[in-house]
């Protein structure tokens, strides 16, 4: 009836991993229970409540912390290979240093992985999705060089807890998000807004700590735990503008920026940053009067340390923007990364726009990501570690346009594959509704509903959670399904 009949009969292989994603601070909720210590994320967001779209916060969020067993529960319902959630840094350590480990979170994270594994759901664990403990930002979080210290030291007590039984870690999600975001600009904790050096500063620190954390995996768990350890980068798809060179080098150079700063180091051949923008960098800086680049070099040796460290490339991916060479009008020279790229983004019309205003369902941007990045880094081990869509608050159970972008994101990594790309596993984003960082909770990508309104906080399978299910089951694509009712049940 899509006239896609042939695409139908393309399935995807026993061994591929599907599975749904979440992450500490957006579901658990439970934010000072049982000896956890305070994030970035509570500091901000008790401190300063107005930077939060809805002014709300993740101190209940899902309550994923008390709900576990029903999050397992939906799990089953889906049919789900695994599961990736995220560790609470500060949760497990309340200081922040492992001087002092919290009893009460190893055993919620025991319970939970032991939960999943009684029904063979692998677990795959992100060491750091966002949720620093504020002690540690106090000392600078990310810009202090001796967080790839404090991070190793975590990661080791992750490993030495959950490794016998996790066998595939994340260390870090999105780096980019970490330090722009968070360092360069406002729209993450910490905001910081140091737009000359955040970013940058950030980027060095964060590859060293993730560095440390792979090869303390390596050397000394590894060999008795055997497991996978790798990093995960937003990759959204920048396509040139028109065909002009101009416009080809702005995308190329937004394209380094955003993910090649961050995974060149560790993914490239000769290792340390993509020349174009590092080159950018240094002649803005020179501009400015610096007397070296705000991008901070790495030595020959650290250059080495870095680089291939990680088992796999994780790709979060929702959207794509055209970029253009023009110049942006409005950054009034101000140091910035923005200054630096100095490019135009742009976005058609007739692409459907969703509930969040910088997600819209581009044609074949999952696939373009999967090709750029097999091209790139000479075709990784690669895994969808996010993928999703955002519904506004109108939209209920009856959320056809996820499935619909769900659809199309899969034949994507069909297409994928077909060309080679040696994709593992996709996971969506997300299990269920939850936090949405700035956005609150004005923004939904579960496929489960989550009622806030209820102290259970009762978890509701949305359409898409059906056609999920159906594609998890039958391994291929079924445009012709419907569900028969709304009432899931566990296979
Ligand atoms: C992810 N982009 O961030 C985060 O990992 C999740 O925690 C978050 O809830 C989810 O997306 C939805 O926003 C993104 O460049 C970072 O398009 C960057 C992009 C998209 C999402």
């Amino acid at each position: 009836s899509h006239g896609l009949s042939v695409k139908h009969q393309r399935s995807f292989a026993a061994d591929f991993v599907f599975g749904c994603a979440t992450a500490s601070y957006q579901v658990e909720g439970a934010w000072n229970e049982d000896g956890k210590g305070e994030n970035i994320w509570d500091h901000m967001t008790h401190n300063k409540p107005t930077v939060i779209k809805d002014l709300s916060n993740g101190d209940v969020a899902a309550d994923s912390y008390h709900n576990y067993k029903r999050d397992v529960e939906i799990m089953r319902e889906l049919g789900l290979d695994a599961y990736r959630f995220s560790l609470s840094w500060s949760r497990i350590l309340p200081t922040g240093f492992a001087s002092e480990i919290n009893p009460a979170a190893i055993e919620y994270y025991n319970n939970l992985i032991n939960e999943m594994l009684k029904y063979d759901i692998k677990p795959m664990a992100t060491l750091y999705h966002w949720d620093l403990p504020q002690k540690l930002q106090e000392l600078g979080g990310f810009a202090n060089p001796l967080i790839a210290e404090w991070f190793e030291d975590y990661a080791r007590v992750a490993y030495e807890h959950f490794g016998d039984r996790v066998k595939f870690w994340i260390t870090i999600n999105e780096p980019k998000e970490i330090c722009h975001q968070g360092y360069g600009s406002t729209t993450m904790a910490p905001i910081l807004n140091s737009t000359a050096f955040g970013t940058y500063l950030c980027a060095k620190h964060l590859l060293l700590a993730h560095a440390n954390a792979y090869h303390a995996y390596n050397n000394d768990f590894r060999p008795t735990q055997g497991g996978e350890c790798g990093i995960t980068f937003a990759v959204s798809w920048y396509d040139a503008l028109t065909d002009s060179d101009e416009d080809k080098f702005a995308a190329e150079l937004k394209k380094q920026g955003d993910y090649g700063l961050y995974s060149d180091p560790i993914f490239s051949e000769e290792g340390g940053y993509p020349t174009d923008i590092a080159k950018r960098i240094s002649e803005k800086s020179a501009q400015q009067g610096f007397s070296k680049s705000r991008l901070p070099e790495f030595t020959e040796e650290e250059k080495a340390w870095v680089r291939g460290t990680s088992d796999f490339y994780g790709v979060n991916h929702y959207t794509a923007k055209l970029i253009s060479a023009t110049e942006h009008k409005e950054l009034n020279d101000v140091p910035s990364y923005e200054d630096d790229l100095d490019i135009g983004t742009f976005v058609p019309e007739d692409w459907q726009k969703s509930g969040a205003d910088w997600l819209m369902m581009a044609p074949k941007s999952l696939y373009n990501c999967l090709m750029d990045v097999h091209e790139r880094y000479n075709a990784p081990v690669l895994y969808v570690t996010e993928n999703g869509w955002a519904d506004s608050l109108e939209v209920g159970l009856s959320d056809d346009l996820r499935v619909e972008y769900y659809r199309a994101a899969l034949e994507d990594v069909l297409d994928a594959i077909d060309a080679g790309v040696n994709l593992k596993g996709y996971l969506a984003w997300s299990l269920i509704d939850n936090f949405e960082w700035m956005s609150g909770y004005s923004q939904r990508f579960g496929l489960y509903y989550v009622d806030y309104e209820d102290p259970a906080r009762t978890r509701t399978a949305k359409k898409s959670a059906f056609v999920y299910k159906h594609i998890v089951k039958n391994r291929y694509i079924d445009y012709d399904y419907e569900p028969e009712s709304m009432t899931m049940t566990i296979d």
